[in-house]
């Protein structure tokens, strides 16, 4: 049972955030995951190799230098191949992503649920906004050729709040942050700003290459308590809760090694997730444990119907911001 103690509850509720320090144990809860993606990385490299876009799959090096080396080579950030969950646009009937079963265990962890009933209560929906996080070093990481900056870098201040649609305004979504190995300062850890939480949803703006390195939408300087920010350094085995208005940024990978990290969401079955073309699943459920899913081909299958799905209509709209909004120019 890992459910939380009256004061980390009373810690999250004032602050906006908390760490639990040896929630999973990383053998048993990590290691699987860990396995898993390197089988997927096998089959990244070798489907470079057969493309002629890599000289070699590069299988004697350790996963993270491995997966450096193939994007710095082919150029390109490989993302989608390795995120449970789809992008905003432009999905196609065979673009790449990874529903494994191992991935489907951890979303299922009860260790991590009894934290998550402690903050948001017993009905539990998994929240399709999701995803795995493999920055690599930025020295050695590929350009975008339109912004002259990293393909993958920080990620800019923001609220999760502020990367939803409208609908799930009210939904008591809690974001699940942790490192597959240790998150610090140097590989880019998260930073959060202390009760934000508590100011509302700030004004966010679309990156520019001037902006945020153009990447991703953000809030901007002078809506942000920049100066309040604590960096969250986490062992692996660590995780880091926070609320949907908790404003946080991720520091740059200025270390040798990738920053590899997991972010998951949760909410009380039954309130908008925020992304409604996606799927969720409720994950643990007190009052009706028959409607738990339990099975990682039923979940994968869930995300391979969204994929044909979305080929074949017109991308839905998933961002509330205006490009052209005034509070931005
Ligand atoms: O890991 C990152 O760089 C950003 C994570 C994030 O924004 C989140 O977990 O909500
Ligand atoms: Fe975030």
């Amino acid at each position: 049972m890992a459910h939380l103690t009256q004061a980390q509850v009373a810690h999250f509720e004032e602050q906006g955030y908390l760490v639990v320090e040896d929630l999973f144990d990383p053998e048993q809860d990590l290691h699987p995951v860990i396995f898993e993606y390197e089988g997927v990385l096998d089959r990244l490299a070798q489907d470079l190799y057969d493309k002629g876009e890599i000289s070699s799959t590069y299988d004697d090096l350790p996963f993270g230098d491995r997966l450096t080396q193939i994007y710095a080579e082919s150029d390109k950030v490989h993302a989608q191949y390795f995120d449970f969950s789809l992008p905003q646009k432009n999905v196609q009937a065979d673009t790449p992503m990874w529903v494994g079963p191992a991935i489907f265990q951890l979303l299922r962890n009860e260790k991590l649920l009894d934290a998550v009933e402690s903050l948001i209560g017993p009905e539990i929906y998994s929240n399709p906004v999701q995803h795995v996080r493999l920055k690599p070093p930025e020295h050695l990481c590929p350009i975008n050729e339109e912004t002259g900056h990293v393909q993958l870098g920080a990620t800019p201040w923001h609220q999760d709040n502020g990367v939803v649609t409208p609908d799930a305004d009210e939904t008591d979504m809690l974001t699940v942050w942790f490192g597959l190995w240790d998150a610090t300062i140097e590989n880019g850890c998260l930073e959060v700003v202390p009760r934000s939480h508590r100011e509302g949803l700030l004004q966010h703006c679309h990156a520019t290459a001037a902006t945020s390195r153009g990447f991703g939408r953000h809030i901007p300087d002078q809506f942000l308590r920049a100066e309040d920010r604590v960096p969250i350094p986490l062992k692996r085995g660590g995780v880091l809760f926070f609320h949907r208005l908790n404003c946080h940024c991720s520091l740059p990978n200025n270390s040798d090694n990738i920053r590899w990290s997991f972010d998951l969401r949760y909410n009380p079955t039954g309130q908008p997730t925020g992304r409604s073309p996606f799927p969720g699943f409720v994950a643990r459920s007190r009052s009706n444990p028959a409607s738990e899913l339990h099975d990682p081909a039923q979940w994968a299958n869930l995300w391979y119907e969204t994929r044909l799905r979305l080929s074949q209509s017109e991308n839905p709209t998933f961002n509330r911001w205006k490009v052209t909004d005034p509070a931005c120019a």
